[in-house]
Formats: structure tokens, C-alpha cells, sequence
């Protein structure tokens, strides 16, 4: 006992005055003072170990990763350099006795597993915080809200204290930060696993945070879209919107319509073989994104966008003759017949379906670029849509183009313009409609980041991650209050994007600056910070095997400019360098159901290999 004590105290008044980095070498326990302290009492096993582990300690260089390198920036963070805390094998993680809890805890496990080799093993308890290890309570702490939490980082312990399991969750995604970036490997790394010490309080900005992914223009298996609910989930966004239908392709069954998905759903942008889901597959999506506190926004666009459905049922087309299938990149020259009942029928059939598989509170039905329904033709069209979607028990959402529509409770208005003046979209805030922000020329994540990009489109200007972090969501419209904004959400279009690096490319490092404007206080808006903080993630994003286009505006570490790590991808500042990755189809993610234990979708690797793994050290 005494022995442990004055161990202790030689840790605490050494390391307190150590600069970073600075191994405390003369006030190290020596062999022999350690073969003494093992000897003189009976806990002779706990005592070695003890100062074994304070030797460890004093040893160790600064945390490599700061308190203050989080993306998004959190609401408040107090850095403590002398409280730095190294998780070991003998590591446990314990957490509330509660089934959602007990999940964020196995999610950490399963995050942290692979690279640290450690077992880390899981267990729930009345009182959590009876021990040193990972900590994870559910506290009545209120203030915090249903997505906030409270992260310390102190040498004893890791605590994560939140309201809800979204709060704990999202201080999960933080302390995944936290550690050095080969974390992100999916094969053992040595290494010394140290959490820089402080705490964090950390709370949204805005309630929704979103991406879309357009599964219409090309098609994405589903373990593709895993993995871009684990991008997503990375940079605590929490809304995926699926693009379902389009000109191009059908992707989502409905009874009673079987040609939808079997001849609907055979075609997509180009001459590829297209593809749909099945019911299966679409709740399974579901299931893995509600286990990472993600909420999927099923998108039906109506009534232009229709072609796929035209081609499967001619009986919905204006002229009632089934179209020719289209591949091509044009809009807004089909549509679903307005002044047909059938039409109504199929739109109650599909919606029904759609709400029934979407636990969500959320149904999009599109509305953009209906050029050929005009007038009132367009607006009763959208009313009595906006009725079906009501009686799914859902809330609806529609491109800015159903402002003009009468207004039913709780509507959302997704804008995309690219200028923030439009009376029409004001007028329909004021009738009590809130905004989801999507300006093309910000938050459009299919623009080009550059002329010379080699995806992507231009229309709505080029946007580079500047310029996709520098605008301001609660006053970017005129005439529109801050509180009618509901968020932010970051489309991803596919028109030009057909594989999954493709995705990656076009999503980092533009996602994290999305996600940075839905989630963090405007009092932490800097461009010189953030540009300094996102640059940190390369080295993680490479470790992950995610294909990033190496902007040019961000300080990249050195090491990751010439990026090779532990599962394989290859960095460059050369975009088709980047790009020059493929998936691995045997890298089917693990089903993630309600039984099934939460487990990251595997990391896709890539061709490139590289001649050595980094160590975190
Ligand atoms: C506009 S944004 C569209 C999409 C295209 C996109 C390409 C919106 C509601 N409609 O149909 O894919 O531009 O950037």
C-alpha cells in the first residue's frame, strides 16, 4: 500500500513539470527499486505491474494527436498535457447497464480492436465509474441535450458522459479522434495507444447533419453504402439521404409494381447493368446507419425524374407509352402524369412502402426539375403528395422547387440554389415551412473542387474545401431566420462518380467541412484553424484506406504527402493518383441487424500496397 502511494506520487510531481515529449528518466523506479517494491508487501504481482506501468508513463512521449484537433470543433474543450492517459491490453471498458449504451460500448471495442490488439472487453454495470479504464455512463445530465456529451481524459480514466446513447456515440467518434491516426488500421500496429488528457463538452449546432448519396445515377452495393454511413458517422453527421429514383434507374422494390426495380432498376448513367436493392438489403442499410445513430431520409423523386418508372409502366406516362430506358445526363424532360388517378394510386403504393421500411421521421419526394408540369398543374400535384406522405405518418421533405405549394405542418424545404435571395423560398418559411441548406455552389459535393478535377460537374461553380466551409448556414438565406433552419446536408450527385474511391474522392475532405458548419458552435468559424486541424486527418483517412483528393489548401502532414499506410492506400496530390484505387468485392461488410453486434463495414482496400506501415509512436 505504501509502496503504491509514494509510486504514485513520484508519477504525479514528475510528469506534471516534464515538457512534451521529454522522457523523466531519472525519477524511473530502477530494476532494483522495482524487485524491492515487488518484495516488501504481499501484493507482489499488483505492485510490479503498478510500477511497471508508471515506468511506462513516465517514458511516454506527449499524446500525439491534441485535445483541440477534434472536426468537428467541439462546443469546449480544456486541454490538461499533464493528464494524458494510455490505453493498455489490460484496458476495460465499462458502461451503463442499458441495451443502446451497451451497443456504443461494443462499437467502440470493435473501432479500437484491430489496431491495438488489445481485448478490450465489454461490461455493463450499475456503477460504471467504479473503476479506471474506458468509461461510458448514461447520466441524468439534461443540459447536455439528446446528441451532447462529456468527454475526460484523465490519467486514471476515460469518462464519456452523455444523456443519451446518440451523446455517448458521438463521444465515441471523438475519442476515436483522440488517438493516433493508424488507429484507423484494421491490422495490429505497435504501438503506444495515449489519449491527450482534458475534457470536452460538446453539443450540436443544428439537429439535422446530412449527406445524399444519388444511388439512381449509378448504382452502390450495399456494402458501399456501409461504408459511407461510416464516413458519415466519423464527422457525427446524422442523416443519410437516399437518392432512390431517377431518370436513370429505380433502386427500391414495391409490391404490387414488380417491373420497377426488374426493368426500372436495370439501367444507370452510361451503359453499367444498374442494380436495385432488395426490401432486405434497404432495411439492413437502415439497421447498420440506426446503429451508428443515423437516421436514412428515403428520397422518391416525383413527378420529373420518373423516366425508369415510365419505361417499367407506361400506364404512369402522360401518353401512356412506355419511354425508351435513358442513360444519359439531361433533366427535367419526364414525368409522371398529373391529372391520371393511377398516378396517385402508384405514389400512395411506393410512399406506403418506402414509410414502411424507413423508421425515420423523414420522406423526400423530390420536386426538383419538373420542368414540363407547370403551374397549378405542379403546385396540386405537390399538395396532394404532400397529403399522402402525411398519411404515412411521415414528414415531408421536397427540393426548394414545392416552396410555391401549400404549406402542411412540420414541412421541409430542402434549398439548392446557388442564390441565397428567393422570395419564394422566404415566403414558404414564413408560412411555417423550416430548411434543410444545401447551396450548390457550398454544400454540392459533385462540383469540382478544381478545373482540372477529374470527376464532377461545374455548374454551380467549382467548390474546394474552402469554399465549401466558409459560408454560414443560419444566415445564408435573405429573409430567412436562423431558427427556421433545421441544418445542413451535403448531396452527393453520381452522374460522374462510379465507384466507391470515386465517393471517397469527391467526400474528403469536403464532408468534414460540412459537417463541421451542422455541428459546431459559429463561435469556432475560423478557416486558418480548421484548415490546420483537417489536414491532421490525411494521415487517419489514409490509415482507413480512403481514397481523399490531397487538396492543395491544406497543410498536409509530411508524412502524409507521401502517404502509404497500414490497409494500403496511397495518397497523392494527383487526383487521378488517388483515384487509381479499386474496391475489393470480397469485402462485403458484416450485416449489421438489431441482434447482430455493430461492426464497422471492412475497409475497402486498395490496389497500392505499401512497402512499410507506419507506426504510431
Ligand atoms: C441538379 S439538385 C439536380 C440533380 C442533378 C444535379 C447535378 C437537384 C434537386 N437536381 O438532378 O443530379 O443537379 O449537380
Amino acid at each position: 500500500m505504501t509502496a503504491q502511494i509514494s509510486v504514485n506520487v513520484i508519477f504525479a510531481t514528475t510528469n506534471a513539470n516534464t515538457p512534451p515529449g521529454a522522457a523523466a528518466v531519472s525519477s524511473l523506479p530502477s530494476a532494483a527499486d522495482r524487485e524491492q517494491l515487488s518484495l516488501r508487501t504481499p501484493e507482489t504481482g499488483d505492485l510490479a505491474r503498478s510500477a511497471a506501468r508508471v515506468a511506462d508513463e513516465l517514458l511516454a512521449p506527449a499524446a500525439p494527436v491534441r485535445l483541440t484537433d477534434v472536426v468537428p470543433a467541439p462546443e469546449q474543450v480544456r486541454p490538461e498535457p499533464a493528464d494524458d492517459h494510455l490505453l493498455t491490453a489490460d484496458t476495460v471498458i465499462r458502461v451503463s447497464a442499458d441495451a443502446a449504451a451497451l451497443a456504443v460500448a461494443e462499437h467502440l471495442a470493435e473501432l479500437l480492436r484491430p489496431a491495438t490488439g488489445y481485448p478490450l472487453p465489454v461490461t455493463d454495470a450499475a456503477d460504471p465509474e467504479s473503476d479506471r479504464g474506458i468509461v461510458l455512463a448514461l447520466t441524468g445530465d439534461e443540459t447536455l441535450g439528446p446528441e451532447g456529451y462529456r468527454l475526460d481524459v484523465t490519467r486514471d480514466r476515460v469518462r464519456i458522459t452523455a444523456a443519451q446513447p446518440a451523446g455517448l456515440f458521438y463521444g465515441v467518434q471523438t475519442l476515436r479522434q483522440l488517438l493516433p491516426p493508424v488507429v484507423e488500421s484494421r491490422t495490429p500496429v505497435a504501438g503506444r495507444w495515449t489519449l491527450p488528457g482534458g475534457s470536452i463538452l460538446d453539443r450540436p449546432h443544428y439537429p439535422y447533419r446530412g449527406a445524399m448519396l444519388d444511388v439512381a445515377r449509378h448504382f452502390f452495393p450495399v456494402s458501399e453504402v456501409l461504408r459511407v454511413i461510416d464516413h458519415l458517422a466519423r464527422y457525427k453527421l446524422n442523416q443519410l439521404h437516399l437518392h432512390l429514383t431517377d431518370d436513370q434507374g429505380w433502386r427500391i422494390p414495391v409490391p404490387g409494381w414488380p417491373r420497377l426495380t426488374e426493368v426500372g432498376g436495370a439501367t444507370e448513367v452510361g451503359d453499367g447493368p444498374g442494380g436495385h436493392y432488395s426490401t432486405a438489403d434497404y432495411r439492413r442499410i437502415v439497421a447498420y446507419a440506426a446503429a451508428r445513430h443515423i437516421t436514412v431520409v428515403p428520397e422518391i423523386d416525383l413527378p420529373g425524374h420518373t423516366n425508369s418508372a415510365l419505361v417499367a409502366y407506361g400506364e404512369l406516362a402522360p401518353d401512356r407509352v412506355a419511354p425508351q430506358p435513358y442513360t444519359g445526363t439531361e433533366v427535367g424532360f419526364s414525368y409522371v402524369d398529373p391529372a391520371s388517378e393511377r398516378t396517385y394510386e402508384f405514389v400512395a403504393d411506393v410512399l406506403g412502402e418506402v414509410a414502411a421500411n424507413s423508421p425515420g421521421p423523414f420522406l423526400h419526394i423530390g420536386g426538383d426539375e419538373a420542368f414540363k408540369v407547370k403551374g397549378t398543374a405542379y403546385t396540386d400535384f405537390v399538395e396532394r403528395v404532400q397529403r399522402i406522405v402525411a398519411d404515412t405518418g411521415k414528414t415531408v421533405v421536397g427540393w426548394h422547387q414545392i416552396a410555391p405549394a401549400a404549406h402542411l405542418d412540420g414541412r421541409v424545404v430542402q434549398w439548392w440554389g446557388t442564390d441565397g435571395d428567393d422570395p419564394t423560398t422566404a415566403e414558404a418559411v414564413r408560412r411555417g415551412a423550416r430548411l434543410i441548406l444545401s447551396p450548390g455552389n457550398h454544400a454540392y459535393l459533385d462540383m469540382k473542387y478544381a478545373p482540372d478535377t477529374p470527376l464532377g460537374q461545374d455548374w454551380a461553380g467549382l467548390v474546394d474545401v474552402r469554399r465549401a466551409y466558409d459560408w454560414d448556414p443560419g444566415s445564408h438565406l435573405t429573409d430567412v431566420p436562423a431558427e427556421a433552419v433545421l441544418g445542413v446536408e451535403a448531396p452527393l450527385w453520381t452522374e460522374s462518380v462510379t465507384t466507391l474511391p470515386e465517393i471517397e474522392f469527391m467526400l474528403f475532405p469536403r464532408l468534414p467541412a460540412l459537417a463541421e458548419l451542422g455541428w459546431s458552435p459559429r463561435s469556432t468559424h475560423d478557416w486558418d484553424g480548421f484548415r490546420e486541424r483537417l489536414a491532421g486527418h490525411g494521415p487517419r483517412w489514409a490509415a482507413a484506406g480512403i481514397a481523399y483528393h490531397a487538396s492543395p489548401e491544406l497543410p498536409w502532414p509530411v508524412a502524409a504527402a507521401n502517404a502509404t499506410d497500414a490497409s494500403g492506400a496511397a495518397v497523392s496530390t494527383d487526383p487521378a493518383a488517388a483515384l487509381g484505387t479499386s474496391t475489393d468485392p470480397a469485402s462485403e461488410a458484416d450485416p449489421a441487424t438489431e441482434s447482430a453486434p455493430v461492426t464497422e463495414s471492412a475497409a475497402i482496400p486498395s490496389q497500392r500496397r505499401p512497402d512499410t506501415a507506419p507506426d504510431p509512436a
